[in-house]
């Protein structure tokens, strides 16, 4: 696999596309499915091609109902098998051809309760929660290579939470590599696994999502933030200035203990709702607010 070369801004032009890649398998209980097993198989046929905003691969943009879990991959969802998991176990998504992250960006898993109770009839129309969130963990690092949490692995890791109802779902895995995003073309990587989650959870997610309408190239992290020339703090702003930047949902209802008892600053929850009636559809304004509240509790 080529590595990019490393030319100030004309890197984004010597990206190759064998640096590439897509979430292909499930790894369960150290057990590693076969390709597309679990997980819809997109009909591109250079699979591991990225989604962007603008110069796209396909047509395809995140504005298109297809942003869920890739092109025409929902023609494959009835003979995708769906995985097994207990709530709170810990499973993986792998990428295809033994590929690792070679871009430099966060990566995100999102899930959406099939609502008829049969995934493989489920085309993601309706409400997604995030569960995992990697952006930087080293933040003195090489912003466009170990920076990022991501960078170099080959499966994201990630714990369906305890409280997560027993149903079958989409798990969507998703990578942003954020080498082009100066110019309007990050690089979206992403499918989704059908599996049944087992359990008594009876959790709500804070904050919900409907996709498309997650994100927007107005947000500066896929349009307009540069890794050449912003600090890692900086980028951290830009992320958390769109939806990648949330909190992922661990568990519990719309009111944690420690956000009811959280003073709620009402400048803050009406920024925070404004975000989400822009990028992302949003329950209601009571889990706004419990969302100001969470950030509030963060930053103290
Ligand atoms: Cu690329």
């Amino acid at each position: 696999m080529k590595l990019c070369v490393a030319f100030a801004l004309t890197v984004a032009l010597a990206c190759s596309s064998e640096a590439h890649y897509i979430f292909s398998k499930l790894v369960i209980n150290g057990e590693v499915s076969n390709d597309w097993q679990y997980i819809r198989q997109t009909t591109r046929s250079k699979a591991y091609e990225p989604t962007k905003f603008s110069n796209t691969y396909d047509d395809l943009t995140p504005n298109d109902s297809d942003f869920r879990c890739n092109l025409d991959s929902f023609t494959n969802a009835a003979k995708t098998e769906v995985a097994e998991v207990a709530a709170g176990d810990t499973i993986a998504m792998r990428l295809n051809y033994d590929a690792t992250v070679s871009h430099p960006g966060p990566g995100q898993v999102y899930m959406s309760k099939a609502p008829s109770g049969n995934v493989k009839e489920y085309e993601g129309d309706g409400e997604w929660f995030k569960i995992w969130e990697k952006t930087l963990c080293n933040e003195n690092g090489d912003l466009y290579r170990d920076a990022w949490c991501t960078y170099g692995l080959s499966e994201f890791e990630f714990k369906i939470p305890e409280d997560t109802p027993a149903g079958e779902y989409l798990v969507r895995a998703e990578h942003v590599g954020l080498h082009k995003a100066f110019h309007n073309e990050a690089e979206i990587f992403y499918s989704c696994a059908q599996i049944k989650v087992t359990g008594s959870g009876t959790g709500s997610p804070d904050i919900t999502y409907k996709i498309p309408g997650i994100y927007n190239d107005t947000m500066k992290i896929f349009n307009g933030a540069s890794i050449y020339t912003e600090s890692a703090s900086q980028i951290l702003s830009d992320i958390k200035d769109s939806p990648i930047g949330d909190d992922v949902w661990t568990g519990g209802g719309t009111f944690s203990t420690s956000a009811s008892s959280t003073p709620v600053p009402t400048q803050s929850a009406t920024a925070k709702a404004t975000h989400f009636s822009q990028s992302a559809h949003h329950n209601s304004s009571v889990k706004a607010r419990n969302q100001g509240a969470r950030k509030l509790g963060r930053r103290a």
